[in-house]
């Protein structure tokens, strides 16, 4: 792969930095304002992310490749598991790791058990800890958590930002080009994102979903692209299938008369419009699968190891 990517004149540097944190942390929204783009997808419910997804920044001489990973909590189901897997296999992979945490939670019991399987990793990548949503609170909180964190674990750096609002971002970000190792760039330089088409479209189906549903449903709801098809006329037809779990979720998702689909396809096909820039025309299909939490094949499309949620 790195064979085929023109390299820019000069010395380079490129590698991975893993965002890690608990649910809600704010990991995703960093991924994008450091990328500049949407990538990853955003709400304001817990367990967002499911997958690894990478985003790519250019620093200067650096290539940042951004990994979002699913939040760490502890899990109860198999699609849970998986996830926090993903989540590990992340930091894991990593040449740095940012544990995110929220300015206003503070070190909570989830923060702190994050920290405990930090330690029994002992794997000698540096963590740096990035306290987000300093939006929310008086500097006197964060130089208090500040030194609490620092005490609990040895980060080899603390930023205080606010993804959301872009604060702190820039300084993080030089920081993070000056780090990385030396090194060919790993992909072109206009790439962002490395997640096919079809994937980064059902996460964007899939977020419209969450932020319109209540409760559980967002939870036990899963979002394929079945069908993709080029147009003559440099549009797309984006065939789509919701998973639902239950024969009254199939109801619920698709609302009175059809109106909650509609809306969902509405949202979604604009902001695909606007990601590529062309136009698209989504179909979506609502199919009930209550074992569907329970199949290799929805982990596969998901990008998710199955094996990994055996518990
Ligand atoms: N006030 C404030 N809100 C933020 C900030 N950064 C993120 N948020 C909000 O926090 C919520 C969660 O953000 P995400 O980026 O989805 O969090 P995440 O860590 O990716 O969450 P999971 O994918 O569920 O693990 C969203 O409502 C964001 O808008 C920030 O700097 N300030
Ligand atoms: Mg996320």
């Amino acid at each position: 792969m790195t064979e085929e990517v023109t390299q820019p004149k000069g010395e380079t540097r490129a590698g991975f930095v893993a965002l890690i944190g608990e649910p809600n942390a704010g990991k995703s929204t960093l991924l994008n304002q450091m990328v500049g783009a949407k990538v990853s997808i955003v709400t304001h419910k817990v367990q967002t992310t499911r997958a690894r997804i990478r985003g790519i920044a250019i620093e200067g001489p650096a290539q940042i490749v951004f990994v979002d990973t699913p939040g760490i909590f502890r899990p109860r189901r198999r699609l849970d598991r998986s996830m926090v897997a993903a989540a590990w296999g992340g930091a894991s992979d990593a040449d740095l790791v940012l544990l995110l945490i929220e300015a206003h939670r503070g070190a909570t019991e989830g923060v702190q058990a994050i920290i405990e399987q930090l330690k029994q990793l002992g794997q000698g990548t540096p963590v740096a800890l990035v306290i987000n949503k300093i939006d929310r609170v008086k500097a006197e909180v964060l130089l208090a958590l500040s030194k609490q964190m620092n005490e609990a674990y040895p980060f080899v750096q603390t930023f205080m930002i606010s993804a959301e609002k872009g604060y702190g971002c820039a300084d993080l970000r030089a920081w993070l080009g000056s780090e990385l190792p030396e090194g060919p760039w790993l992909y072109p330089e206009d790439q962002i994102a490395d997640l096919p088409m079809r994937m980064i479209a059902a996460e964007i189906t899939r977020e419209k979903l969450t932020l319109r549903l209540h409760e559980e449903i967002p939870y036990q709801l899963t979002v394929e692209t079945e069908g993709w098809e080029e147009k003559t006329d440099g549009s797309a037809r984006v065939e789509q299938v919701v998973y639902v779990a239950r024969q009254g979720h199939k109801g619920i998702v698709l609302g009175k008369g059809g109106e909650t689909i509609k809306a969902v396809g509405q949202s979604a096909r604009a902001e695909l419009e606007e990601f590529m820039g062309r136009r698209v025309h989504l179909f979506l299909q609502v199919r009930v699968r209550e074992n569907w939490l329970n199949e290799a094949e929805r982990y596969d499309e998901m990008g998710l190891n199955f094996k990994d949620g055996d518990g």
